[in-house]
């Protein structure tokens, strides 16, 4: 097999998790690779907590601030947090101990869109950046870094942190070199250029993270799988919701405002975006492209079956079993799959260059169209903004996906107002559930409230909800534009954070 050390320098640095932990002190800022539980570092985080709950016991104070692409693994945010060891982060989470925290106020969160965070690190936003803990595939000489299943921030964390610590994980395969695309053109204003991305396929970085190998102040190695992602089987709902959003495409196509084979899709992570990469594994549509974050387990079938012809992401969201089919099998996929920067697979530039079709989830919609994402009752963090916001207002064509109803059926995911708003009604355009679709394009709000309400909306809510629009228009003879009755607005949600039906 191919050595994952050539540089001798670096091979000279190779040293145990606990020493390299001794690297990051209280205080610390630091950025760790990993995005959707990919790529992250399986080792120095648990040493790393050992020693937090050492320092802990001894009644001293040890807690970092911790930045990452997305969310990571249980080796990550769930050691950490299990420890009580991270004071802040940024920009996504999905682990339920630092959930908890979070929603417990004992971590502050700063939820951030995931292409934003690299620059606003390069502008100085979140003061110095200590340490890095990167994984990658292999360390090539001169400082070159063959990246793993995901690229996310890693090339920021490694040009702006001052101690670098690299762990080299043998269980992603060698074979990643040539898999990745790292922009190293990036500036800061008024010094920016253009990005010359015009085909979801194109290169415009090099193959290869880059590394001062002075910083480098420790190498681990690891043998240790990403985190398994597996999705529930798609059930009736989820196939009712692809249904509504595969036929609304068709008839884009028809009106001769899409493509045939469409425009590169994003697919967002969840039950919902699987349910419909599966629905357009059955669809006629052929030579599909992607310009996305994540490549889950359909969207690589799609790849498989022909369908599509090429994806471009920053990292990979797979089942375990299809993880070790990929990296059993990698070698056929080379050419056809991109793992760029967070900021370059999210920009915003890039998204609205290419006409990109976004499909994300949401918890609820308003009336009037403004979409929460992320906080229950306005006040509760499920997960955060993540990519969504990157791709839903750049967007050609953007989909906000849910279930009409939720906590089952006694909560209803169309609501009179959004109590915290992550997509307003400037950037939404259609809304989905297993009930219908609701084309709020070119639309004002009336107009928006009624199709939503008569397409959307679940039959045990919507005469309350047409109730409520005919009342706030009857009552505001001068405030028509998008009548609300302000002291019932929010009464929906009064009751459900009350535990009782909306
Ligand atoms: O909570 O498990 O405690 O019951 O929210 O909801 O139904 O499992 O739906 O997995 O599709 O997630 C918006 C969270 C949907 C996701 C969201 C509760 C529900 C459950 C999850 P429980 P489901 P999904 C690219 C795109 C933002 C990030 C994003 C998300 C939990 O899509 O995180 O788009 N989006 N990234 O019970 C109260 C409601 C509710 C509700 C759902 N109306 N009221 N609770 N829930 N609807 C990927 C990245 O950026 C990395």
């Amino acid at each position: 097999p191919m050595s994952r050390i050539t540089d001798p320098v670096l091979a000279s640095k190779v040293t145990t998790p606990e020493r390299a932990a001794e690297l990051i002190r209280p205080g610390d800022t630091v950025g760790m690779s990993g995005f959707t539980g990919a790529g992250y570092p399986k080792a120095v985080p648990s040493a790393l907590a050992e020693r937090i709950e050492a320092a802990h016991d001894a009644g001293e104070d040890f807690r970092i601030n911790l930045l990452t692409g997305a969310s990571t693994g249980d080796e990550v945010d769930g050691v950490l947090a299990r420890a009580h060891g991270i004071a802040k982060r940024a920009p996504f989470l999905s682990d339920p101990t630092l959930r908890r925290q979070v929603n417990a106020g004992e971590v502050e969160y700063t939820d951030t869109h995931l292409s934003h965070l690299a620059q606003q690190v390069w502008f100085g936003f979140h003061g110095k950046l200590d340490v890095a803990v990167v994984e990658v595939a292999a360390i090539l000489p001169n400082g070159l870094l063959v990246p793993s299943s995901s690229v996310g921030n890693n090339k920021t964390w490694l040009d702006l942190a001052d101690r670098v610590i690299l762990e080299v994980n043998e269980w992603q395969p060698r074979a990643y070199e040539g898999f990745h695309d790292v922009y190293y053109g990036t500036r800061r204003p008024p010094y920016r250029m253009p990005i010359e991305l015009r085909d979801p396929l194109q290169r415009i970085g090099d193959p290869y993270l880059r590394v001062d190998p002075a910083k480098v102040a420790a190498v681990v190695r690891t043998n240790a799988p990403d985190r398994d992602n597996s999705f529930s089987p798609v059930d009736q709902t989820s196939q009712d919701m692809a249904g509504h959003l595969i036929d609304f495409l068709r008839h884009e196509v028809r009106a001769g405002r899409l493509p045939e084979n469409l425009l590169p899709l994003q697919a967002g992570v969840g039950n919902v975006a699987n349910a419909v990469l599966a629905g357009l594994a059955e669809a006629e549509f052929e030579h599909m492209t992607s310009y996305t974050e994540v490549i889950q387990d359909n969207l690589l079938a799609l790849l498989d079956s022909g369908k599509l012809d090429s994806i471009s992401a920053t990292s990979f969201s797979l089942s375990r079993e299809r993880a070790k089919q990929f990296n059993a099998e990698i070698e056929k996929y080379k050419g056809r799959i991109l793992l760029r920067t967070q900021e370059m697979s999210n920009h915003p530039e890039i998204v609205r260059r290419l006409g990109v079709i976004a499909i994300n989830g949401m918890v609820e919609a308003d009336i009037y169209g403004h979409v929460n994402s992320t906080e229950v009752n306005g006040s509760t963090m499920i997960n955060g903004i993540g990519g969504s916001g990157d791709f839903a207002r750049n967007a050609y064509l953007n989909f906000f996906v849910s279930p009409s109803t939720a906590k089952g059926g006694s909560l209803s995911s169309i609501v009179p107002m959004v109590p915290h708003v992550d997509h307003t009604e400037h950037d939404v355009q259609v809304l989905v559930t297993e009930q219908g679709i609701a084309d709020l394009r070119a639309t004002a709000p009336n107009e928006r409230a009624r199709r939503i309400i008569s397409h959307c909306a679940h039959p045990d809510f919507r005469d309350r909800l047409l109730d409520y629009h005919d009342r706030a228009w009857r009552e505001n003879p001068t405030a028509r534009h998008a009548p609300h009755i302000l002291a019932e607005a929010l009464s929906w949600h009064q009751r459900a954070q009350a535990g009782r039906p909306m």
